[in-house]
């Protein structure tokens, strides 16, 4: 029996207005189908909106501690049903099912910590430089913030944005993406089954081109958050643009990792692998290229490739599989078009993988070796261009200066990570990486949700997710500066003595 799932509009599950519908499968096994799922259109994008306006007038005035019970218990739920949904990540997705019960884990831990926002939210109380005279600052919402979300963490990213836009006080329509909308739809269910009024969740399933465009575009939308390409990302600045509207990226990356020549070199082959190959490398986050010190270039190589060779692919539900399948033909074609570009444009050397696996059990599935590049300078495309799928480019650098001109000579900004025995090593990289976050002595992935997660260059622009004051708070508020006079007179700032 084919599953049916709905979009959720006003408090209601409903199918798309055209009727029309879409599915979605198991990357592990193409024969699998996860669910269909409403191909909506402009109406159905509108119908929602005006919902969350509409919602926006009360939720804005629930006490944000009242609002953070809703998600206290929507986050509860979802902790309850974490085995359920953790296991549907991965059949939709195909990332392994430890990683996929990770992803729910990140969800629930966003959905608890911001829900306990809610009894913080804090302002500023300032003093003023006139007598009789007090200021605070306070959060306030923008109104309708539309979501959209990428497919690699289906229900971590989601509630990344959804979390805190709601404890803010904004009401949501938010995008799935056409590759997970079941996890997305579980995620939702959550909300409703916590009693969230009508209206201040909405979730609206189809294209990008369609339904993302009518969203961005939308006179309605006070505020944009949006994870996925940088081209989309463009699109998305372009369309705020003019309405000057609040639009939070967060968008590629090319991250490297260097390994000095005091590092433990056991620690950094397993920050490697996990950073390059979890998640079949398709994590914003990875850790694609890899700068070695030249004097310990060929034993980390040797490790390393020793390493990777012993990763085994399949069906992540498989207890006995390390890498999972790519999400879709078009991301198989694109790495393997990579391969031929590091062939036959960057004539890199492919150490180990570069090829779709010939095992029969993997053949329903979009699988593709882990693969280490090697020879690698960083003008190649291999090592300038995200790739998105299992690839490793390994550079060498003759010292750490060498290695951090590297790692900082792309258009990404987001993670960093540098393994070294030695203090100075770590704090100088620290200083000079340029991205958003630095990792000593640990692979680029796995942030943590209390940190403000974000990049710089073309990584982001400018606003961070996760984290409190200083991460999402500040995406999702705009600061209000209250002035209270109770001298009695018009006194005026700045030692004005007008009309005197
Ligand atoms: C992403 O790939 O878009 O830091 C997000 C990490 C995860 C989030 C990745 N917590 O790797």
């Amino acid at each position: 029996m084919l599953q049916h799932y709905n979009n959720y509009i006003n408090g209601k599950w409903v199918s798309a207005s055209s009727g029309k519908r879409f599915k979605s499968i198991n990357p592990a096994d193409t024969r699998k189908v996860i669910g269909e799922f409403p191909a909506s259109d402009k109406k159905d994008v509108d119908n929602a909106v005006a919902a969350a306006k509409k919602a926006f007038e009360h939720w804005r005035l629930v006490p944000a501690p009242k609002r953070g019970e809703f998600l206290f218990k929507a986050a509860k739920i979802l902790e309850e049903r974490k085995e359920m949904i953790g296991d549907l990540v991965c059949k939709e997705m195909g990332k392994v099912r430890h990683e996929s019960h990770g992803d729910v884990q990140e969800a629930i831990d966003m959905g608890y910590y911001m829900a306990g926002e809610g009894r913080r939210l804090f302002g500023d109380t300032v003093h003023s430089e006139l007598p009789q005279k007090d200021i605070k600052t306070i959060r306030v919402p923008l109104g309708v913030f539309g979501l959209i979300t990428p497919w690699n963490f289906p229900t971590a990213i989601p509630a990344w944005k959804i979390f805190p836009a709601l404890i803010c006080g904004n009401t949501v329509v938010f995008k799935p993406p056409s590759y997970t909308p079941a996890s997305a739809c579980e995620l939702v269910k959550c909300f409703h089954d916590a009693g969230i009024p009508p209206g201040v969740l909405n979730m609206v399933h189809g294209s990008g081109g369609v339904v993302g465009e009518t969203i961005i575009t939308h006179p309605h939308i006070n505020g944009i958050s949006f994870t996925g390409s940088s081209t989309t990302g463009k699109r998305i600045a372009e369309a705020c643009a003019p309405r000057f509207i609040k639009h939070s990226l967060e968008m590629g990356g090319k991250n490297g990792i260097i390994i000095m020549d005091d590092a433990d070199l056991d620690l950094a082959v397993d920050g490697c692998v996990w950073a390059g190959f979890g998640t079949t490398g398709q994590r914003c986050t990875a850790g694609s290229r890899v700068i070695v010190h030249k004097k310990v270039y060929d034993a980390f190589l040797k490790k390393f490739v020793t390493a990777v060779k012993k990763l085994r692919l399949g069906n992540g539900m498989d207890k006995n599989t390390d890498v999972g399948p790519l999400i879709s033909a078009e991301s198989v074609e694109k790495v393997k078009r990579y391969m031929t570009i590091a062939r036959e444009n960057d004539k890199v050397a492919i150490l180990c993988g570069g090829k779709i696996p010939s095992d029969p059990k993997l053949k329903h599935g979009y699988f593709f070796q882990p693969t280490i590049l090697i020879n690698v300078q960083s003008h190649h495309r291999v090592a300038q261009e995200e790739i998105f799928g299992p690839v490793v480019a390994v550079l060498k650098a003759n010292d750490l200066n060498e290695a951090i001109t590297i790692a900082n000579d792309v258009q990404y900004g987001l993670s960093s990570a540098i393994f070294t025995k030695d203090l100075r090593n770590a704090h100088l990289a620290a200083r000079e990486l340029q991205t958003g976050i630095v990792y000593i002595n640990a692979s680029t992935i796995g942030a943590e949700i209390h940190t403000p997660f974000g990049g710089i260059k073309n990584t982001g622009n400018g606003h961070r997710e996760a984290g409190g004051q200083g991460g999402a708070l500040e995406t999702y508020t705009e600061i209000k500066v209250i002035n209270v006079d109770y001298s009695g007179k018009i006194q005026k700032a700045q030692g004005i003595e007008w009309g005197k």
